[in-house]
């Protein structure tokens, strides 16, 4: 019995029943992506904002051997506050934690796991995971991708995270049928900044539209994931060359340290906000925060299509 292993808060379910608005959040986010307090104050902001934008938010984590969809602020406030303590959880973790019950932070992969199996279609992070760099030979290829690839959610993001092969992800992401959508722009973000050099496959304009392309999508039976890439706000976002330094340091010193597997991207965000005095850490919050608003504005617009 799958329910056996869910635990969706009242109001979700509520929410699902009755065709409400509904906005997924993932919790490697807090736990491995920012440092305390800003991941707990971001975490609750998050879930503010697509209040304040008419929908409901169903923040994600592993808790006490089920997958809880829909936090408490103490439960927040347990993830934020043990960080990397908490494992993070992936697809492959899932057997493994769930039936050990020990907790877990969902990753962009096993967020879109649970949502899915909740009846939540719309989620918003920050960035997806993706192709590292030098793959070729690491063969790091973040298990977001095959996600994409295979289960119904959407996935609101500012871009693939810089840190990333960029390119590599897109042959594949193309590969495995994964629209990659920008809102209001032709270009892929580059998460920190609005432009990375390449582009997106189709511009899209309203949440009405995106919305009315994932009713096609799933109706067709086109399995998988869209990936809604809105750029960071113009104001917010960081200078190119600047970010570009700093990931070349970052990735320097991961190699010199032998990092590697689900260790890297924590690694990689924590050693870029230190190398930017903290400026990616602002930037990443109200990258969030942008993708909180324009995923509870699809999700709106979701349950309106037929
Ligand atoms: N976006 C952020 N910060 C993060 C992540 C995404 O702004 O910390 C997390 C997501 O949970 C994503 C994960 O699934 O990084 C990717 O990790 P990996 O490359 O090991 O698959
Ligand atoms: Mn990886």
């Amino acid at each position: 019995m799958i329910e056996h292993y869910l635990d969706i808060k009242p109001e979700i379910k509520d929410a699902i029943t009755n065709n409400l608005p509904l906005v997924a959040l993932e919790s490697t986010i807090i736990s491995h992506g920012m440092p305390y307090p800003q991941n707990k104050e971001t975490a609750l902001q998050v879930e503010h904002i697509v209040r304040d934008n008419g929908a409901i938010p169903a923040t994600i984590a592993l808790l006490n051997g089920k997958m809880k969809v829909g936090l408490t602020v103490e439960d927040i406030d347990y993830l934020a506050k043990s960080g990397t303590k908490i494992v993070k959880a992936s697809r492959r973790d899932l057997p493994y934690l769930l039936s050990q019950k020990i907790d877990g932070a969902t990753t962009v992969a096993s967020t879109m796991i649970a949502a899915n199996l909740a009846g939540i279609k719309i989620f918003a992070t920050g960035g997806i995971g993706g192709v590292h760099r030098g793959a070729s030979e690491s063969f790091d290829i973040s298990a977001d991708l095959q996600e994409l690839a295979n289960t119904n959610v959407a996935v609101v993001c500012a871009g693939i995270k810089a840190i990333l092969d960029l390119e590599l992800t897109l042959e594949y992401l193309e590969t495995f049928g994964v629209p990659v959508l920008g809102y209001k722009t032709d270009k892929l973000p580059a998460f920190y900044t609005q432009k990375s050099g390449f582009k997106v496959n189709n511009q899209i304009d309203s949440p009405r539209d995106i919305a009315k392309l994932l009713k096609t999508k799933w109706t067709l039976d086109l399995k998988g994931g869209v990936i809604i890439a809105n750029p960071i706000p113009l104001v917010k976002q960081l200078d190119f060359n600047l970010m570009t330094k700093a990931i070349n340091q970052a990735l320097l010193e991961e190699k010199k340290l032998g990092i590697k597997g689900k260790e890297s991207t924590p690694f990689l965000l924590s050693k870029v906000k230190d190398l930017t005095d903290g400026l990616s850490l602002d930037a990443n919050i109200e990258l969030v925060y942008n993708n909180a608003k324009l995923a509870a504005e699809i999700a709106l617009e979701f349950v309106k299509v037929d």
